[in-house]
């Protein structure tokens, strides 16, 4: 059980407890309580085993209630009073929860005032327009939860890379443990990496598949057993799907590739075996006549066996790797380990955790030379942004930091000042040129007004680019999946002009946003437009923390460390800046 998984129990609880009109100081309590968990630092489980409720409670907005909560959660993987209220909620209402733009507040006022209690009653009172006339829902109101069933239809099931990917690698890690298991591998969209995960899926070499299949149908958290076989089983884990089969040593690699996918790129695969008289399938590589066996064991084989170089998995999609592999042009994909920086981090300045020192001693942990420090600028009202006077003075503390680091010989590290500026519905920046130009690097961003037309918003940003202080545009389309759908752009004229300009494009790496996209990093790459992979990084562990997402989809978008800016040393990135 992780901080997240306990953040996401007090979240639905307050959710369930608003919708029933529960007193609104307890819900306060349940969300204040999540927010602060979902940003510990600390492993919650560690502190309850270790202090119990007393030491949880220390926890600025942890109270008595939800810290026995926590030991509760931490002791059995469970909290009693979320099961209860799971239960008492009609099935329908629970899933109204997971519309994305419709809050526990309208939830129960429709119940309410309406009686309804699933999604479709909801869909068609809406397009019959008899939510407006409930106090405090107008039409804009309906018109959000069209737009929300639509996302929610479309995303349903499938879950963010951030959420799968951590859970997959606890899965691994317990069956790992059994000597049941010889090998063991993750395969699927999520070794793919794609950006949502519909279920995870898992492959092992045993000889003794029961033992395997009884210990992954009893791990912590499982909450329903689809199916259990010798070769298969699936679960449903903490609200996800996942999926293990066994197979034989020697069909293994076979398997790998199969069950990695896409399903697309096998068919090229296999439509390649078939042309050289071979037979591919998950139990390995036949001579198509004589049935004989040519391999198998590992993925290598499979590739081999056609003629291709072999093909990282974020390339799998059948967009070209193919032909790129008969060719021996597979990219050399960028590497975690290439970053020598992060370009965009939010500080105690703005609406970050951390202050400048602690962002920059985790960047130091995690072998960084540099970090754009690129806080708000005002018009973000709500993330505390910075005016003239705040800058300078955040300027002093960069500068003692730095000037620190120079003394004490920290290798070469260097905190950037920069700013995060808004791209304001009028075309204009949020600073004047005479602040920017004061900056090491400038990052700039639409903040609001999502719905302007794509003349509109390409115009808008396409002024930005032109500024010559701005070096970077940020999350560039402004969508977060499954929330909210990107902005209308012309994609195509913003990498004219970037490169026109020498703007570079960021890849924001929140695993709600990887914005840009694979495919748009692919298309920046074309144009011969740079990457800055950036976290937007609230805290120091988040720094950390989503990075990966970041790279993974760069990988996806088939970039080398050459088409990243941040890839490079600081003096050799500068001179990628404009001025
Ligand atoms: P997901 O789970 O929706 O995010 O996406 P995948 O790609 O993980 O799909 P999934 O879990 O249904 O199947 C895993 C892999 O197994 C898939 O990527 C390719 C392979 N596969 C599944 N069904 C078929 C099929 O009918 N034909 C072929 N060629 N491959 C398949
Ligand atoms: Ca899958
Ligand atoms: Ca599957």
């Amino acid at each position: 059980m992780i901080n997240l998984d306990i953040a996401r129990i007090f979240d639905e609880i307050a959710d369930i407890l608003e919708v029933k009109g529960d007193n609104p100081f307890r819900v306060r309590a349940y969300r204040r309580a999540a927010r602060t968990i979902e940003t510990l630092t600390q492993d919650l489980k560690v502190i309850a085993e270790r202090g119990g409720v007393d030491e949880l409670k220390k926890i600025p907005g942890i109270g008595e209630g939800i810290a026995k909560k926590i030991v509760e959660i931490a002791q059995t993987g469970d909290c009693k009073k979320h099961r209860e209220l799971t239960r008492e909620l009609p099935h329908g209402l629970l899933e109204l929860l997971a519309i994305p733009r419709v809050g526990p507040k309208t939830i129960a006022k429709v119940h309410e005032e309406l009686g309804i209690s699933s999604i479709e009653e909801l869909e068609s009172a809406a397009k019959r327009h008899e939510l407006r006339g409930i106090p405090g829902l107008g039409a804009k109101v309906e018109e959000n939860i069209l737009k929300g069933i639509e996302q929610y239809r479309r995303y349903r099931g499938r879950k963010l890379l951030s959420e799968a990917l951590p859970r997959a690698e606890s899965i691994l890690n317990e069956l790992r443990k059994l000597d049941a298991v010889d090998r063991i591998t993750i395969a699927g969209s999520l070794r793919r990496m794609r950006e949502t995960i519909g279920d995870i899926d898992i492959l092992v070499v045993s000889k003794r598949p029961k033992e395997v299949m009884d210990a992954f149908t009893s791990l912590e958290g499982v909450e329903d057993v689809v199916a259990k076989g010798d070769t298969k089983s699936s679960i449903v884990l903490k609200g996800m799907d996942v999926d293990l089969r066994v197979v034989d040593a020697g069909s293994f690699g076979a398997a790998v590739h199969y069950f990695t996918g896409s399903k697309h790129h096998n068919i090229r695969i296999r439509e390649l075996g078939v042309k050289r008289g071979l037979k591919i399938n998950e139990y390995g590589v036949f001579r198509a006549e004589s049935g004989e066996k040519i391999g198998g064991e590992d993925e290598e084989d499979v590739f081999r066996s056609v003629g291709l170089a072999y093909i990282p998995p974020e390339l799998r999609e059948d967009r070209g790797e193919v032909e790129a592999a008969q060719e021996n042009r597979i990219p050399a994909l960028i590497e975690p380990g290439e970053l020598r920086g992060d370009l965009h981090v939010h500080t105690k300045w703005s609406d970050g955790k951390n202050s400048v020192e602690e962002m920059a001693m985790t960047a130091i942990a995690m072998g960084y030379e540099y970090i754009a420090v690129a806080d708000h600028s005002p018009a973000v009202g709500i993330a505390g942004g910075m005016d003239e006077a705040k800058i300078k003075k955040r300027q002093e503390e960069i500068e003692r930091v730095n000037t620190r680091y120079e003394e004490e010989g920290e290798g070469k590290f260097r905190v950037l000042s920069s700013v995060e500026v808004d791209i304001k519905s009028d075309f204009s920046l949020d600073l004047p040129d005479d602040v920017l130009k004061e900056l090491d690097v400038v990052v700039a961003a639409v903040h609001s007004k999502f719905n302007q037309d794509k003349e509109t918003m390409t115009k808008r940003i396409v002024a930005a680019m032109e500024n010559e202080h701005v070096d970077i545009i940020a999350h560039p389309t402004g969508r977060l999946l499954g929330k909210r759908e990107p902005y209308e752009v012309d994609m195509e004229r913003l990498m004219e002009v970037a490169r026109a300009t020498g703007t570079i494009m960021e890849l924001n790496s929140f695993p709600e946003r990887l914005d840009l996209n694979d495919i748009h990093c692919r298309m920046a790459k074309e144009y011969g437009v740079l990457i800055a992979i950036s976290t937007d990084a609230h805290d120091a562990m988040q720094m950390r923390d989503v990075i990966r997402y970041g790279v993974a989809t760069a990988r996806r978008g088939w970039l080398e460390a050459k088409d990243v800016v941040n890839t490079r040393s600081e003096s050799e990135m500068k001179k990628l800046l404009k001025s």
